[in-house]
Order: C-alpha cells, then sequence, then structure tokens
C-alpha cells in the first residue's frame, strides 16, 4: 500500500494513506543504507492488524534540510507588510534559496489591513519586477486566502518567512482550525511554548502544506558562486549574453546583466543583493582555503 509520511515522532511514522493515518516504523534495512524515511516521503507500506512498516521509499524529487521535508514542490514566501517591517534582505535570501530548490514561488505579503496603500510598496514593485507571482492577504480576516487555496491542490507547499508574518495564521485559516499556534513573539514567550521544530504535512483540499519555524538569518553559502545566477529568474534571458561566457557579472566588462540593470529592465537593488551575495560566497570559501574558485 502506498503513502506519504506526515509526521515522524520518536522513531514512529504516520503514513498517509487514502483516508487513514497509520503508524509506522521502518524496516531495519535503511539503517544500514543509511538511508532514514523523512517527512514528505512516498512510501510503500505494510499493514497489520493497524500497524504498518515501511518496507520501501520512492525516489525523492527533491530534499529540503530546515524544516527537513522531501518532495516540496512550491514555496509560500510570506512576509509582513508591516510589524513586523520587511527586511528585504531577508525576503531575497529565502527566495534565492527555493529556487536553489527548483520550488515554484509564490510571494505572499500579509497584514495589508494595516497600511492604505500596497501599491506604492518599494519591495512589493521590486518582487514583481522580478517576476514573482505576488499575492496580498489579510490572513487574519481571511482575505486572499481562498485565491490561496487554488495554488495549494497536487501540490506539498513549505511555508517560508520570519516568525510573526502570520505563517500559523495562514493556515489555520485555510484550515478553519486552529492547528498551528499564533501569535506575536513575547505573547509566545509569555505562554511558555515553543514553536514546533518536528516538521508535519498538514492536508489542505488535495495537497499538503508545511509550516517552518521562524528564523532570522539564512545560511547561503553552501552555494557555488557560478550556481547563483540561476538564483535569479530575471537573470534568465539575458544570461549567454555577456562578452565571456564565465561572467559572473560581478566586475567583468561589456556583461549584459549590468547593461540589464542601467536600463532599468532588471531591478538595481536585486543586482546589489546578488553582488553582496557573491562577495558572500567568494569570501567564505577563501577563508576556508578552499578550492579558491
Ligand atoms: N493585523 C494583522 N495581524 C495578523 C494578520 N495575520 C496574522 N496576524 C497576527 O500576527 C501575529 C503573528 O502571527 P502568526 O500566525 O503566529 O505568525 P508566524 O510566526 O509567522 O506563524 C499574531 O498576533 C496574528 O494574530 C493579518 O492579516 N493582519
Ligand atoms: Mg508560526
Ligand atoms: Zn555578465
Amino acid at each position: 500500500m502506498q503513502g506519504i509520511i506526515i509526521k515522524g515522532i520518536g522513531g514512529f511514522y504516520y503514513v498517509k494513506s487514502e483516508d487513514k493515518i497509520i503508524e509506522c516504523k521502518a524496516r531495519g534495512k535503511f539503517r544500514h543504507n543509511e538511508l532514514s524515511p523523512m517527512v514528505g516521503d512516498e512510501v510503500e507500506i505494510k499493514e497489520k492488524n493497524g500497524k504498518g512498516v515501511i518496507e520501501d521509499i520512492y525516489e525523492r524529487k527533491n530534499m529540503l534540510i530546515r524544516p527537513s521535508v522531501a518532495n516540496v514542490t512550491q514555496a509560500l514566501v510570506v512576509f509582513a507588510i508591516k510589524n513586523p517591517d520587511i527586511n528585504e534582505d531577508l525576503l531575497n535570501r529565502f527566495l534565492m534559496l527555493c529556487e536553489f530548490n527548483k520550488l515554484d514561488i509564490i510571494v505572499c505579503f500579509n497584514k495589508t489591513d494595516l497600511i492604505d496603500c500596497i501599491h506604492e510598496n518599494e519591495v512589493v514593485n521590486m518582487i514583481k519586477s522580478a517576476g514573482y507571482k505576488v499575492m496580498f492577504l489579510k490572513a487574519k480576516e481571511g482575505e486572499g486566502i481562498e485565491e490561496l487555496r487554488d495554488y495549494l491542490d497536487g501540490n506539498v507547499t513549505v511555508l517560508c518567512g520570519p516568525s510573526g508574518v502570520g505563517k500559523s495564521t495562514i493556515i489555520n485559516t485555510l484550515a478553519g482550525k486552529n492547528l498551528m499556534e499564533t501569535g506575536n513573539i513575547s505573547e509566545k514567550l509569555k505562554r511558555g511554548k515553543h514553536t514546533t521544530r518536528h516538521s508535519e504535512l498538514l492536508q489542505i483540499g488535495k495537497g499538503f502544506i508545511v509550516d517552518t519555524p521562524g528564523f532570522s538569518s539564512l545560511d547561503t553559502s553552501f552555494i557555488d558562486k557560478e550556481d547563483v545566477q540561476d538564483c535569479f529568474p530575471e537573470f534568465h534571458d539575458y544570461l549567454g549574453e555577456c562578452k565571456f561566457n564565465s561572467c559572473l557579472h560581478y566586475k567583468e566588462p561589456s556583461c549584459a546583466i549590468k547593461k540589464e540593470v542601467e536600463n532599468g529592465n532588471i531591478n538595481s537593488k536585486r543586482y546589489d543583493f546578488y553582488v553582496k551575495i557573491i562577495e558572500e560566497v567568494s569570501q567564505k570559501k577563501s577563508y576556508k582555503g578552499g578550492d579558491g574558485r
């Protein structure tokens, strides 16, 4: 019988198969192969007396490290338009990591009830100019949630974004019940509860969604210098038009990307962020006395 692992706790895996959730153990062979089942895995299970055993793991399409989930297809990158203010650098980093993992991306600006006009917002315009699909939400009131629902079917969607922007509220509104704990950071601390650290797939309609614990900074240094450009979709049309094949669009002459930045076809703040990442990645490599790339 086939299913999908929606949760893993203390050596048990909870596998959703058809309409039921079966508590499973993994077969010993996985340990020997140094392959352990993870949330999101599509698995073959055998069920006996209500208990299951994972017999096989189907090939993973991808694998995220944080949250640790397999087969994610899509990311909702969630930021609040205000409260907390948008951290532009962090937003660009989330986008970059999602691109690196080849996820479809929807950028959600939540809490639009807190401002009068979103169309003047510089960050929003920067994101749109990079070609991203943008949605505006008032998660608490439920506005925008129905449109969002349409994008979830058939996908495993990861919600990412900093703490306090409304990710858990989005999930609760989608689910129509309080599955996740919400609140601003001080409220959460007061209650003394911790945000969940393990990932869990929650079924919404014909898709699954997974929340991530909030994080404030993202490491991007594992990305190779040459691969950074592929994480910027707005560069795509111009790649290959530079004078040098190996152009990193940094200090090289006759660079098509830099030309398009000058022409206004590529947002200059996005390009500045690109340069920042290239510099970061270069530094990291040389500290380690690495291969000098
Ligand atoms: N004004 C406003 N507040 C919201 C909205 N959505 C969520 N919040 C509030 O923002 C705070 C953080 O929400 P939460 O869902 O816990 O954020 P998370 O840390 O990203 O999961 C809570 O107090 C929510 O009630 C919204 O659309 N408008
Ligand atoms: Mg949350
Ligand atoms: Zn170039």
